[in-house]
């Protein structure tokens, strides 16, 4: 019987306990995305980036994780960072994501952290729109649209 009674308790509390944990927001709740802009790029470029602020308006933080387009854009979405390395701009992947601290806002921008769209379809025309998908480590996700625009590449970034 008392075998039988803890049984009870334990079907009774997990799903209360997940009950819980839905009622909280999820990371992609509790940030908030502004200024995202797209890259134009020239007819056969291969790569494009796209730039943003996120900021968390929550008080624990969030760790975005990964971005991700369409197939029908770019094979390939990474998050990348710029790094200068013998007096050289680089660009390297930051495979762990993006913490944002709470009530922080992380700037994604010409010459530092941005998405890096690879194997792109084809260009991105000024005027046009991407829409770029945010996932959480929570597994939660966002998506949100970037304006493709023509701005002129001020910081020698080659690349982009
Ligand atoms: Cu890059």
């Amino acid at each position: 019987m008392l075998v039988a009674f803890s049984l009870l308790i334990s079907i009774l509390i997990i799903p209360s306990s997940y009950a819980h944990n839905h009622n909280e927001k999820s990371m992609a709740d509790k940030v908030e995305i502004d200024g995202a802009w797209a890259r134009a790029t020239f007819a056969l470029a291969k790569t494009g980036a796209a730039y943003f602020n996120m900021t968390n308006n929550s008080a624990e933080s969030v760790h975005l994780k990964s971005a991700s387009v369409s197939d029908n854009v770019a094979m390939m979405t990474e998050i990348h960072h710029t790094i200068m390395k013998n007096d050289m701009m680089q660009m390297q992947e930051l495979e762990e994501g993006v913490m944002i601290d709470a009530n922080q806002t992380v700037s994604f921008e010409p010459g530092g952290k941005h998405i890096m769209l690879m194997g792109l379809s084809g260009p991105l025309n000024k005027g046009e729109s991407v829409e770029i998908t945010f996932t959480f480590a929570d597994d939660s996700s966002l998506t949100h649209t970037f304006n493709i625009l023509d701005k002129r590449n001020n910081k020698g970034h080659m690349n982009h």
